[in-house]
């Protein structure tokens, strides 16, 4: 009858889901996981996911929106390289009525209609997170700070900066005497890290080392060491991210702490959008996700293997 296949049309159709996901790149450990986990979540829930990867060029992404929208996709997931210049191509993704979710990075404001829900974390909340602990952890002694920023533009390169910066600005021992971006990258945060050495008397007159993701912090630990200073014990250091290779520092002595942040952005997101596809429930305009934080104090070598399955 047609109602029995009117019934079986709408079935089918929420197992059949098709999501485009514009991914940034490959940039960090962080991101591979979450691509990864992207991957798992979707074949989970039986859903057809295409990942593009962007290569960290906003163009290619908005490309990939575009590429997305003529194929007619079910729905967009976006992870903005850079919060600027979206309101064009996801304007066009409204047109066609296809809902966009924001993966871990946000927009500027003006975007705020043109998608349904964000998957993200409190990026200030984390800087802030950073920030205390390292106001606790030196004790009102003097502190030299060197910050590693991650993408300039990004929201949460932007956000861990202020978070951050709000601590120092209430400790009057703390100051941030250099800060540059690094780009979320291994490479350029030990590129950066080593023009820090140079230009701090070797390194002598840094006291603790911000930076926005663990990969860089993962180069800066290199070059301190190769430096002949000593990171975890010379030069505090504390994060954001949590992946596995920040507890194996942590464990040897050579880390001191990092905010986590989940790589699993993709499972909430794809159930927001089954639930809105199928039921036509309106998710909160802000799905947020957890930032705790870790120290020696919790046993890294353990969380280091219990990573293992997340993606990583
Ligand atoms: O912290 C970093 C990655 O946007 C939350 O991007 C994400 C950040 C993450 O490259 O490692």
């Amino acid at each position: 009858s047609a109602t029995a296949a009117l019934l079986l049309a709408t079935s089918a159709s929420a197992a059949e889901l098709t999501v485009g996901f514009s991914q940034i790149g490959s940039e960090s450990g962080w991101r591979a996981a979450e691509t990864s986990v992207s991957k798992s979540e979707a074949a989970k829930r039986k859903v057809n996911l295409k990942i593009a990867d962007a290569q960290q060029k906003q163009e290619n992404q908005i490309k990939a929106i575009r590429s997305f929208i003529a194929q007619g996709v079910d729905a967009i997931f976006l992870a903005p390289v850079v919060a600027s210049g979206w309101d064009a191509v996801l304007k066009e993704a409204k047109e066609a009525k296809i809902p966009v979710v924001l993966l871990d990075r946000d927009i500027d404001p003006s975007g705020k209609d043109l998608y349904l829900t964000a998957v993200t974390s409190d990026s200030v909340h984390e800087g802030e997170v950073a920030g205390e602990w390292l106001a606790k952890t030196v004790g009102g002694k003097a502190c030299n700070v060197v910050e590693l920023q991650g993408t300039v533009g990004a929201s949460v390169a932007t956000n861990r900066k202020k978070g951050f910066d709000a601590v120092i600005a209430k400790n009057a021992n703390l100051k941030v005497v250099r800060s540059q971006t690094g780009d979320f990258t291994r490479a350029k945060g030990k590129e950066v890290m080593e023009s820090f050495i140079k230009a701090e008397n070797g390194g002598k007159s840094i006291c603790a080392v911000y930076a926005h993701n663990d990969d860089m912090m993962v180069g800066a630990i290199q070059a301190m060491k190769e430096a002949g200073l000593k990171p975890g014990k010379d030069v505090l250091t504390v994060s954001i991210d949590a992946v596995p290779d920040i507890f194996k520092a942590i464990a040897a002595g050579e880390a001191n702490a990092t905010v986590e942040l989940t790589p699993n952005m993709a499972g909430p997101a794809l159930d927001a959008i089954i639930a809105y596809k199928d039921k036509g429930t309106t998710p909160p305009k802000w799905i947020q996700t957890e930032s705790k934080l870790y120290t020696a104090a919790d046993e890294p070598q353990k969380v280091y293997d219990s990573k293992k399955g997340l993606g990583y």
